[in-house]
């Protein structure tokens, strides 16, 4: 009975590491989704943008977009800037446009990293980016739109009619309002099941067989009833590039809910030398992981003790407890 309960739980987690995402060339891989009503957004509604991205090119390189570009870049989008640093906008009338960008970059280290942007209306003093569910300080690039938004061009993954995404993307979701904070920290790293409401386009990539000859998975699925899917187009979809590949693993990241709901607090945060905790009343177990659920050190920590993170590379890290308890933290 044991094994067989461990055989079940073995099984479970090989399926929650078999999820797929798709890698994209640099060069002119791309993905058309036909313009339709529910992508087609007014000036004045809210917008958030969600995905996983994992690169390591520095400059200027779109992610996904609905731009007009006969018409001045009409419509909405998010792209990867020199430096690492990615950036989302509304743009308006021919020159006239709303952008935030983070204010720090580094996020095209190779390693996955997970986008929130948040655009309310047109004022850009209202968006927010959120980086691995992380609240980013942002730089307004531009607060001068006017105008409408809606175009009739597709909505373009990996692409903006000239320049070609290089890297892997996953779960992408546009949604027709403004995620609330708690929202995007209960959802970043897990898959969503496309029936949540104002979800109006949702591609979690599970397709294909990852790096194998995927010739007829041409179709890339909308989970949202609305029928968005999208047509890939000049992917080679053989081999570890230009292809279905590995998504990112949400298994040992799977504790969010956890954080909100433990009294033991970490301080300082970020920090570049130690961290400590308040309020642990016994010798705890920990394990820190980092983004993408690697496992960096463990050990154990009683209250009044530092953990030294000294020799750590800069970025987001998780530390777990072995009750489940788990923190973010960031090493400067
Ligand atoms: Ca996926
Ligand atoms: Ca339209
Ligand atoms: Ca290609």
């Amino acid at each position: 009975m044991k094994q067989t309960y461990l055989l079940i739980i073995l099984l479970l987690s090989l399926s929650l590491k078999g999820q797929n995402a798709l890698d994209f060339d640099g060069s002119n891989d791309w993905i058309s989704i036909q313009d339709q009503n529910s992508l087609d957004l007014l000036a004045n509604d809210n917008i958030s943008i969600e995905f996983w991205f994992k690169t390591t090119f520095n400059g200027f390189k779109p992610i996904i977009n609905k731009f007009d570009t006969n018409d001045g870049f009409r419509g909405y989008g998010v792209a990867l800037y020199g430096g690492g640093v990615l950036g989302i906008a509304k743009i308006g009338n021919p020159g006239t446009f709303a952008q935030i960008n983070t204010s720090t970059g580094g996020f095209n280290d190779g390693n996955w990293h997970h986008f929130t942007g948040i655009m309310l209306g047109t004022d850009p003093n209202n968006y927010k980016i959120y980086i691995d569910g992380a609240l980013q300080t942002p730089t307004i690039r531009s607060n001068n739109y006017t105008g409408t938004l809606t175009n009739s061009v597709p909505l373009r993954i990996g692409s903006d009619a000239s320049t070609y995404f290089l890297g892997s993307l996953d779960e992408i979701r546009i949604w027709s309002k403004g995620l609330s904070a708690s929202e995007v920290n209960s959802q970043w790293n897990k898959e969503l099941t496309g029936n949540e409401s104002n979800l109006v386009a949702y591609y979690n990539f599970n397709q294909g067989v990852k790096n194998g000859n995927n010739a007829s998975v041409t179709t890339l699925n909308d989970a949202t009833s609305n029928n968005n899917n999208g047509t890939l187009n000049n992917f080679t979809l053989n081999g570890s590039t230009s292809n279905w590949v590995d998504g990112v693993n949400f298994s040992t990241l799977s504790t969010q809910n956890n954080i909100l709901a433990s009294p033991i607090s970490l301080f300082p945060n970020p920090s570049s030398n130690v961290i400590k905790f308040n309020n642990l009343t016994s010798l705890k177990s920990y394990t820190i992981y980092n983004t993408l659920g690697r496992e960096i050190s463990k050990g154990n920590i009683s209250m009044n003790e530092t953990l030294d993170i000294s020799s750590y590379s800069s970025g987001l890290y998780f530390l777990k407890f072995d009750n489940g308890n788990t923190f973010k933290f960031i090493k400067n």
